[in-house]
């Protein structure tokens, strides 16, 4: 079936009720700036907003903001900002549904001081953020990484181009109350983010105001990059044809810490959980899902799978990433009261094992140096603490880095998509093309890896030891023979 008609406001009244939006662009008033307008945050902030206003009410329309790219832009504009999210692998089969809580739309690199006004704008009372880790520019230590490009932008001798200087600067004539919501996958987001912004005004000249707040929260929702084959599956399940469509599974859960000085919407009529307390929350998703999805990409993208259900499906994988749950991780946090590290790794692996998605290894492989502080550093350090030695943990980080080498194990290229690529690159012409070069080179990132733990002589032992296996066995062989 060819769809001929465009998604845009005229083809509304034309599609299956159950695809329409709950609200349409333009009928809300915007409350929310969103930065980062990324597959993600269409699929999970966006559709739990609209769901809360079409509940609740408010004026919670979503200002979506692109840092860089214009091109999402342009496609939403074209479609009246409508775009839909298409649910896939669940039980009855592709669901399409447009979303039509963005009201307005803006381009951090096209209009630096757009934004930056409208975020100072008192109608605008909560600021989120999926901008990915590396964007917040913080070092290991919860530094910000101050180079002269970002000091001249804090200090408005630059357009505000980059996170801290759009936060800080606006915060500097801000004078209503504001949220700022941090949305990305890094331990402690909130507070994190916090420490982020007093750095940068501190550099600008200014203290943190009192009237803003930075409660932390915890998003979870596999969204894979959007492929052709899901562009006519959207098409077809819509009724209607969508440039921008966001695919995702049919989970999905937010848990929000609720200090929002400024209102908020309903989130909680949406299915959110408003709580005093995200810390076990994010722990859990970082250390039980996180990294368990960085173990399938490293691994997988290794032994030669394109994705990672794929990933999954190698021989031993399932035992091995069981294992790395129950030995190295659940020893390490308290969940959740009535949630175990087992069934939710359980649920994990399930979700993980979708093939509609078509998650590709090298997409979740990317900004691994970026990553792995939050969802595995934490883990093989506090394992480290009790005594222990934190196996499964040190096989994922020894398949990070011979990744990181840009080979696969039958010798084709692996394209190493991550801000560190070029400090990789040095260390390693640096060094002999050994496990024990690649372990002392890799550990020697002083961005990437405390002093604790570049500095633990048995860690680095065992580090050493997968990678030998790694290189002589491949990845596929070595996950076998440790399932054994
Ligand atoms: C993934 C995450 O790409 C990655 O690093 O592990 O994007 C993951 O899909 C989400 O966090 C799930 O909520």
């Amino acid at each position: 079936m060819t769809v001929t008609t465009m998604l845009g406001l005229a083809a509304l009244p034309g599609l299956a009720p159950e695809s329409r939006p709950a609200v349409r662009p333009g009928d809300v008033r915007p409350g929310v700036l969103h930065l980062g307008l990324g597959a993600f945050h269409r699929a999970h902030q966006a559709v739990y907003t609209e769901n809360a206003v079409a509940a609740s009410g408010g004026d919670w329309g979503i200002v979506g903001v692109a840092p860089r790219s214009r091109e999402v832009l342009d496609q939403l504009r074209a479609q009246d900002r409508l775009y839909s999210v298409l649910t896939v692998g669940g039980e009855g089969g592709d669901h399409a549904r447009a979303v039509g809580i963005l009201s307005d739309l803006g381009h951090v690199a096209g209009d630096p001081y757009g934004v930056l006004a409208a975020i100072a704008d008192p109608g605008i009372r909560i600021v989120s953020l999926t901008v990915t880790e590396k964007a917040y520019r913080l070092g290991p230590d919860g530094k910000l990484l101050l180079d002269d490009d970002l000091r001249a932008q804090l200090t408005g001798q630059a357009p505000p181009t980059s996170i801290p200087a759009l936060l800080a600067r606006a915060l500097l004539v801000r004078e209503a109350p504001l949220t700022v919501l941090c949305c990305d996958n890094l331990q402690g987001n909130g507070p994190r983010i916090r420490g982020m912004v007093t750095q940068a005004l501190e550099v600008a000249g200014a203290a943190l105001p009192d009237h803003v707040e930075f409660p932390a929260t915890m998003v979870d929702r596999i969204v894979p990059a959007t492929s052709a084959d899901h562009l006519r599956r959207a098409a077809a399940a819509l009724g209607a044809a969508d440039r921008v469509p966001v695919v995702a599974e049919p989970f999905h859960q937010w848990v929000i810490e609720d200090r929002f000085p400024g209102g908020r919407p309903d989130w909680a009529a949406a299915g959110a959980i408003m709580t005093t307390d995200v810390a076990p929350w994010e722990t859990l998703k970082l250390r039980a899902l996180n990294s368990v999805h960085s173990a399938c990409a490293y691994l997988g993208a290794l032994a030669g799978c394109e994705m990672i259900a794929e990933a999954l499906e190698l021989p031993g994988m399932g035992t091995v990433l069981r294992r790395f749950l129950a030995e190295d991780i659940a020893p390490t946090f308290e969940p959740p009261a009535g949630v175990t590290v087992r069934d939710y790794g359980e649920t994990a692996l399930q979700r993980f094992a979708n093939r509609d998605l078509g998650h590709r290894t090298i997409q979740v492989a990317m900004d691994g140096t970026q990553k792995l502080p939050h969802r595995l550093l934490g883990t093989i350090a506090d394992r480290r603490r009790a005594g222990a030695v934190p196996v499964w943990g040190a096989l994922v980080l020894a398949g990070w880095m011979r990744f990181a080498r840009g080979y696969a194990d039958d010798g084709s290229a692996l394209s190493l998509d991550d801000p560190l690529a070029g400090r990789i690159r040095e260390v390693l012409a640096g060094a002999p093309d050994t496990p024990d070069g690649l372990v002392g080179a890799l550990l020697g990132l002083t961005e990437v890896f405390p002093p604790e733990l570049a500095g633990d002589t048995g860690l680095r032992a065992e580090l050493v030891r997968w990678s030998g296996e790694l290189a002589r066995h491949g990845a596929a062989a070595t996950v076998a023979a440790a399932a054994q």
